[in-house]
């Protein structure tokens, strides 16, 4: 009998899982209407602080700023959040419970296209390339040490995330570290990735990623991208920086008119991060 790797064993080994079909039909439309109403008045903001301007992604869709007339589109992503489907997959690759962290939205340009950088989430958080081996060796030592993982759902059709499967487990090979780090990293947008594997999604198929492992997105204004992005750490590794940085989590009611299910899960954000929004 032909049998699947399990959940675990893909995104460990591969650093990557598909899950088809994640959303769908009416769901997934209210999904994507909910998305773009924030996209909407983030867009009018940047453009108009930005003429003319690109940005290649937008944060925190639950800031409470998008939703004062309605509460409708706000529900919405705060139960994608933290709906069954979402945490079951990536439970399962925790092995154990999971923390909220934040929310990306990806929209195609509207006035240039370009490649994205390869790139591993690693190099961010370090100095040097000397630093960024260090930190990998570590994660690779005291197995399934998260940054976060990003659940990436695809609202319509798009292929722009590209990804090297099992370049998780181990450090660039000389080809990769030529096109992600030489010459002050001037070759990262360049064709030629060995084994790079273009992520082709349909309208509600969605990917876990390690973001440790190596890959990057397309940014084209003929391309058109609503993907949103949902990213989770252990519950036993929060990480205090900009992405967790949402005090409005601990207004008065922020949680208020979710499901039960919804509102006791984003409640363990707040109670973890609450004392660091504290000014001092
Ligand atoms: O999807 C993209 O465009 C890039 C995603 C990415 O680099 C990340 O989530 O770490
Ligand atoms: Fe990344």
């Amino acid at each position: 009998m032909f049998q699947l790797k399990s959940a675990y064993r893909q995104f460990t080994e591969e650093g990557y899982l598909i899950l088809p079909q994640l959303f769908s039909g009416k769901q997934l439309e209210t999904l994507l209407t909910s998305s773009n109403y924030v996209l909407e008045q983030f867009m009018e903001e940047h453009y108009r602080q930005n003429p003319n301007t690109d940005f290649l992604a937008m944060r925190h869709l639950n800031d409470p700023r998008w939703h004062r007339d309605t509460r409708e589109h706000f529900n919405v992503i705060m139960e994608t959040i933290a709906d069954p489907r979402c945490l079951g997959s990536v439970e399962q690759i925790f092995a154990g419970p999971s923390l909220f962290r934040s929310t990306t939205y990806y929209a195609n340009p509207q006035f240039t296209s370009q490649e994205g950088e390869w790139h591993r989430d690693s190099q961010f958080v370090v100095k040097d390339e000397q630093e960024e081996k260090k930190l990998l060796e570590q994660v690779w030592k005291s197995d399934g040490s998260y940054k976060g993982i990003q659940l990436q759902i695809s609202l319509i059709d798009n292929d722009d995330l590209e990804y090297v499967p099992y370049s998780i487990n181990r450090n660039d090979s000389p080809e990769e570290n030529y096109i992600r780090y030489k010459d002050n990293k001037s070759h990262n947008r360049e064709e030629g990735m060995p084994n790079a594997m273009r992520i082709a999604l349909k309208a509600g198929d969605a990917v876990i990623f390690n973001p440790f492992g190596l890959h990057r997105g397309r940014y084209y204004k003929e391309i058109s991208r609503r993907s949103l992005m949902l990213t989770y750490t252990p519950l036993s590794q929060p990480i205090y920086d900009s992405f967790s940085n949402q005090p409005w989590f601990g207004e008065p009611g922020y949680l208020d008119g979710l499901s039960p299910r919804a509102a006791a899960y984003l409640q363990q954000f707040t109670d973890i991060y609450r004392s660091s929004w504290a000014q001092p």
